[in-house]
């Protein structure tokens, strides 16, 4: 039987080298997309990266979201079946300092893809996999649902809310088969460094083994709902093997604060972690060494307080349901450092 072609935007990116080794595993031909970089930042899928001269299911392509030439020629070349749009300047943060290359990447980037299958008239062979976010519900209130309203608290959220309208906007319009997935926080090994849990697990791993540095944070107070990015990509592939396409909330149901995480981490890397102060002025304090600190760099002008996902409707209809939860994440992102 002919191999499934899929067609992976973000592939160097954690969720993105889950997959990729998830529909390699289902024997589907993985195609992938990457950024021209001076250094390499392959580093995620080097494990099932074979030469192309040899390789018979796995093939990498130069392509930019910002670069619709080359998006539409990917497309229209590989004519795949199914088409996963992970690719984004993804840091909430930096969003505020790159306001307009965030929403050309995360938001036009997606109608650039959209507008390829269309032109294509790919609408009969060619499903679409949106990753959309928690971030898009900014301000309302948790439990977050599909029915929950939108309140966008960034550049990057805003940027995602419009690639969110502009795939139901192409689904209903061209009867494209276009997904997007609601996803919660999900973390893993391979998380970026600059993502606030694994920034703490890096910092508490290295102080625990007696280096000096100090952990610099800034708001320890919101919630999150994070879940493992392994069983995350399994949602996304599930959305594209329905009946009809629908969007999803993917979430634990569970959530914590930062410092919830923090003191996690600490008790399973055996530390104890004294807390004295309050607001810019907290630290926390193990073996009566300061070693984490507020500062007001890490906040945002504006922040998303408290998200918790409600995946009642994933459940249902696609039989997920997560088999991590915090504990076995924190665990499983610790044991590959120590
Ligand atoms: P990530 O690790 O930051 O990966 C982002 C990927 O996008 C990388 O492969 C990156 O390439 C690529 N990319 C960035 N700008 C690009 C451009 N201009 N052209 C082509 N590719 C570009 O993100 P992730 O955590 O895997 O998340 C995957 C997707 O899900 C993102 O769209 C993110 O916004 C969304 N999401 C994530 C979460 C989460 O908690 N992880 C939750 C909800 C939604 P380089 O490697 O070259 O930088
Ligand atoms: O780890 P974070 O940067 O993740 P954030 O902002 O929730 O965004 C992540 O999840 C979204 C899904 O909801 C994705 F769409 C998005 O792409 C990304 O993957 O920050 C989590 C929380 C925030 O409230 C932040 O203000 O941690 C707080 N925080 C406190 N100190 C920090 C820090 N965040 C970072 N990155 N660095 C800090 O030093």
């Amino acid at each position: 039987m002919k191999k499934k072609i899929a067609l992976i935007f973000g592939i160097t990116g954690q969720d993105g080298s889950y997959l990729a080794k998830l529909l390699l595993k289902k024997k589907y031909e993985v195609h992938g997309v990457i950024r021209r970089s001076s250094s390499f930042n392959t580093k995620r899928i080097e494990d099932i990266y074979v030469d192309p001269h040899y390789s018979k299911d796995f093939f990498l392509h130069y392509g930019d979201m910002t670069d619709a030439l080359s998006i539409n020629n990917l497309i229209s070349k590989l004519k795949p079946n199914e088409i996963y749009n992970l690719a984004a300047q993804s840091h909430v943060a930096v969003s505020f300092d790159l306001p307009e290359y965030t929403a050309n990447v995360d938001g036009l980037g997606t109608l650039r893809i959209l507008e390829a299958i269309n032109t294509n008239k790919l609408q009969k062979k060619t499903k679409f996999y949106q990753a959309g976010t928690s971030e898009m519900y900014g301000s309302s209130s948790p439990p977050q649902n599909e029915k929950t309203s939108f309140n966008p608290r960034s550049p990057y959220a805003v940027s995602k809310l419009f690639a969110h309208w502009i795939t139901i906007n192409y689904r209903e319009a061209y009867g494209i088969y276009a997904c997007n997935g609601i996803l919660f926080n999900h973390e893993s090994p391979v998380r970026g460094y600059t993502f606030v849990t694994q920034k703490i697990v890096q910092a508490l791993c290295k102080i625990k083994k007696g280096s000096k540095e100090k952990l610099f944070l800034g708001n320890i107070y919101s919630k999150r709902d994070w879940g493992h990015a392994e069983d995350y990509v399994k949602a996304m592939w599930l959305m594209l093997q329905q009946k009809t396409p629908q969007d999803f909330v993917i979430a634990t149901g569970e959530q914590y604060t930062v410092k919830n995480f923090i003191e996690l981490v600490a008790k399973k890397l055996d530390m104890k972690i004294n807390w004295k102060g309050q607001g810019l002025k907290e630290k926390g304090y193990y073996k009566g060494k300061e070693i984490i600190k507020i500062d007001k760099k890490y906040f945002r002008p504006t922040e998303v307080e408290s998200l918790r996902g409600d995946y009642t409707k994933a459940k249902r209809l696609l039989k997920w349901k997560p088999s991590h939860n915090i504990n076995t994440l924190v665990t499983d992102m610790i044991k590959k450092i120590i």
